[in-house]
């Protein structure tokens, strides 16, 4: 089993202290915004260490849709490449655990179509597009057999 290393960012690392030492029943919102995160545990490209990533949970149906934001930076969140590397992912949301794959949408209407859905759910997401030149990636899941 790999060693699981902890962001760098003390906010995050609390955050997934929190949810996932709680089992799933605390620290579930993004700070006192009410909007509900899911944790994503993924592996390092280059370590091949576990990561844990929280993320907001935006839903498409039974699938969840993952933006790889970070506020509008203008680089992708090294998450996104490790997803890009090995895209079998855990994850959590709230109480439930379950194994997805994960596959980047590329610029096309049914990107389109998801990025409509993720700004629904958290309206920040189209500011930090507006501030960036990069395309805001975005995958989307599909639960494992
Ligand atoms: N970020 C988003 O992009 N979208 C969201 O919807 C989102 C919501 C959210 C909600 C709650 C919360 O607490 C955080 C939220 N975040 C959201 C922030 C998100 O969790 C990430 O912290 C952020 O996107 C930055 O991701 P990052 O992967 O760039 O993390 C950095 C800070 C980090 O911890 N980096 C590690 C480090 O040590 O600096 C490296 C981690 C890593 O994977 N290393 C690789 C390895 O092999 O282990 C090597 C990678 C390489 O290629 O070098």
């Amino acid at each position: 089993m790999a060693d699981y290393i902890p962001s760098t960012r003390d906010w995050v690392r609390d955050q997934v202290e929190l949810y996932e030492g709680s089992g799933g029943t605390n620290g579930l919102t993004l700070r006192d915004t009410g909007l509900p995160v899911i944790i994503v545990t993924n592996t390092g490209r280059r370590t091949g260490a576990v990561r844990k990533t929280p993320l907001m949970r935006v839903m498409d149906g039974d699938n969840y849709i993952l933006v790889a934001s970070q506020g509008g930076a203008p680089k992708h969140p090294v998450w996104y490449h490790n997803l890009k590397a090995q895209p079998n992912v855990e994850i959590r949301d709230e109480t439930v655990v379950r194994s997805m794959q994960v596959r980047e949408i590329p610029e096309s209407p049914e990107r389109a179509r998801l990025w409509e859905i993720a700004v629904a759910a958290f309206p920040p997401y189209q500011e930090y597009q507006n501030k960036t030149d990069r395309l805001i990636p975005v995958f989307v899941t599909e639960a494992t057999a």
